[in-house]
């Protein structure tokens, strides 16, 4: 089949509305045209700067604004990164995923330091990919010399609701940042998070801006809300793992080559939830105790859910052509 960029709110509708179990169906042929069924990759989150954001994200625990317990920390030290990265190695993730509670990227000491761990990271053979908030080409271009392999940054949700969500940026300001990163060659990791109070048509909002970038996303993490005390969103209902699982092969079926991550909220799922979101389309997670802040599933209890269904993590830098 081929891949698309043009999809219009209609047939995304149309997609995304359909029974839970033909949608997953279809999301399950498609995943088995474009990858390995049964091969999950498997990343790994450190934040190495923590809190005191000056943004407004209202599901954030980060935001200086919030009243939230996170242990605020500045830029760790390379060799703690260093050491972080090699635990995750042994335990079996092939990517690492640097979180910074900025903003923005400036031209300055800490960005330096950024590069430096990202080429001891990348010289221990891990997919490097980090997630530092806005940056422009050159910045971009910096990472990418350092060894950087994709750049995180999400949209979050529809255009529409996003001033509902965050205040202090637009979402002109990330479609900006995601043409830098693309221009860098850098791969792009972009997606967002359901929980926030949004409607569907929000939700195919999101996966049509997300489906019809020039290029797909290589990597696509569908978010949980993890409501945090303190943040404007702490209250949320919490939505429903059948609505992940829409999410999940919805974007699947959009983008068949991407690798689409079952990324926050699998601590509140159950295994047969997870295994619905793996059966849709999905092939990627972040294991750990820890996301960036919040707690995530034990790894123990990731690789006895990987054993009782058969899955196996996925090689560094393994790509799709490799399966075709
Ligand atoms: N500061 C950078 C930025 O905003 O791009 C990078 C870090 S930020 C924490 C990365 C992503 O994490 C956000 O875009 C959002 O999708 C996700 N995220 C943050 N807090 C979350 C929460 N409480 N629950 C689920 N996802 C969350
Ligand atoms: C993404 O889409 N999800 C990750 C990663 N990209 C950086 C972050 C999830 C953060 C969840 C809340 C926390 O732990 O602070
Ligand atoms: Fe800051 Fe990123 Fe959190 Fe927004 S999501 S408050 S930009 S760390």
């Amino acid at each position: 089949m081929e891949i698309r960029h043009n999809w219009t709110r209609e047939e995304i509708q149309e997609i995304y509305n359909q029974p839970l179990l033909e949608l997953v169906f279809q999301a399950a042929q498609v995943h088995r045209n474009h990858h390995a069924t049964g091969e999950v990759q498997v990343c790994t989150l450190l934040s190495i700067k923590t809190g005191g954001c000056p943004e407004d994200c209202a599901y954030c625990p980060q935001a200086a604004r919030y009243h939230t317990d996170v242990n605020t920390h500045r830029l760790l030290d390379t060799n703690i990164v260093v050491e972080s990265a090699k635990k995750a190695k042994e335990s079996g993730s092939t990517r690492f995923c640097m979180g910074a509670a900025w903003r923005e990227v400036r031209d300055n000491r800490d960005f330096d330091r950024v590069l430096d761990m990202v080429k001891e990271v990348k010289d221990m053979g891990l997919e490097v990919c980090a997630t530092l908030g806005m940056v422009n080409e050159a910045q971009a271009e910096k990472l990418k010399e350092a060894g950087l392999y994709a750049y995180n940054h999400n949209l979050d949700t529809s255009e529409e609701k996003y001033k509902d969500i965050i205040s202090t940026r637009q979402y002109q300001d990330r479609l900006e940042t995601l043409d830098a990163v693309r221009s860098a060659g850098l791969t792009v990791c972009c997606g967002g998070i359901i929980g926030l109070g949004e409607e569907d048509e929000d939700r195919i909002g999101m996966l049509q801006n997300l489906a019809n970038m020039p290029e797909h996303p290589e990597s696509v993490p569908i978010n949980k809300l993890v409501a945090v005390e303190g943040t404007p969103l702490s209250e949320q209902d919490e939505v429903h793992v059948f609505d992940m699982v829409r999410m999940i092969a919805t974007a699947r079926i959009l983008m068949p080559k991407s690798m689409v991550r079952l990324s926050a909220g699998r601590l509140s799922m159950s295994e047969e939830g997870q295994a619905m979101c793996f059966m849709a389309g999905a092939n990627s997670i972040f294991a750990g105790e820890k996301l960036l802040t919040t707690p995530n599933p034990e790894e123990d209890k990731d690789k006895e859910l990987f054993s009782k269904l058969g899955l196996t993590p996925r090689k560094a830098y393994k790509s799709e052509k490799e399966f075709c």
